[in-house]
């Protein structure tokens, strides 16, 4: 079932699976929670996060696009701080899906100066899977980077172990600086790294509770892995204090803007979440 409520004047459509249940805002296109039936929450919401429309969420799973980062201005594209139409829901004994959609219009035209239409295809069961296709609607070229910049609850980051990463990462919190990695993190520090071999198959676990998820990625360039710690924490509004202590993001992230996608073509971003 889904049904369409406010949440502090957001549109959110709640879903009901018996295998799992949902959030999603219509601004932003934005899941806020996903927890499997007769399992805890999976997905990280900031308690201060500003959820007046006027700003991007955080928490939850913003989708970021046509770029990553400050790649330009606003940073992380402006999808996650636009509103977006329902298409579709389907339903069967499996899942509940949903896909909704952003199509150029003049305010993006006037930051990007492209045609597109973006669906995202949100399923849900006893795993979270969610999906990106974006497709060039124009009459010549354009290139896109992007990100599912899913923030993941935990009992305790510092407790908290992600593997799958690959051999190095470009280091965000020095400038840029390319690291070896041995394939996987523990975080107990600001941390902000771009994986740029990293396997399509992550697994984040939870010491703190005996929590084993995987993250299965397909069609990005990295996987980013970031907590802001607790000096950066306290320096942002829409965080507490504390709030760090309880997330990892982990991203199927495209950093580098590398997608050139011709008339007429797509490219699909994704990422789904089990507990193991
Ligand atoms: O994905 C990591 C990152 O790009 C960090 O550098 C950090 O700034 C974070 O995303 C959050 O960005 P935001 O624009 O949501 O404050």
């Amino acid at each position: 079932h889904v049904t369409l409520c406010e949440i502090e004047g957001l549109d959110a459509l709640h879903v009901h699976h018996p295998k799992g249940s949902a959030v999603i805002t219509l601004f932003g296109a934005h899941v806020i929670s996903f927890k499997p039936a007769r399992r805890k929450e999976l997905i990280w919401m900031s308690q201060n996060a500003d959820l007046t429309g006027k700003k991007a969420i955080r928490g939850g799973i913003p989708v970021c696009w046509p770029w990553f980062g400050k790649a330009a201005s606003p940073s992380h594209g402006f999808a996650r701080t636009s509103h977006w139409e329902l298409e579709s829901i389907s339903d069967n004994k499996q899942r509940t899906s949903l896909t909704l959609c952003l199509k150029h219009c003049d305010k993006s035209l006037a930051i990007w100066p492209h045609k597109f239409d973006i669906r995202l295809n949100v399923d849900i069961s006893e795993s979270l899977s969610v999906s990106l296709t974006s497709t060039n609607t124009g009459d010549s070229e354009w290139t896109m980077g992007g990100a599912l910049h899913t923030y993941l609850r935990t009992s305790d980051v510092k407790a908290t172990s992600i593997s799958g990463l690959g051999q190095q990462y470009i280091d965000s919190t020095e400038q840029g600086v390319i690291k070896p990695s041995p394939g996987h993190t523990d975080i107990n520090t600001e941390t902000d790294r771009i994986y740029t071999s990293a396997e399509k198959k992550l697994h984040i676990v939870d010491n703190g509770e005996n929590r084993r998820l995987t993250m299965e990625n397909t069609g990005n360039s990295s996987a980013v892995v970031w907590n802001p710690w607790q000096s950066l924490s306290e320096s942002m509004a829409d965080m507490t204090d504390e709030g760090y202590l309880q997330m990892v993001c982990v991203e199927s992230a495209i950093h580098d803007t590398t997608i050139r996608l011709a008339p007429g073509r797509s490219h699909n971003l994704s990422t789904t979440i089990n507990v193991d």
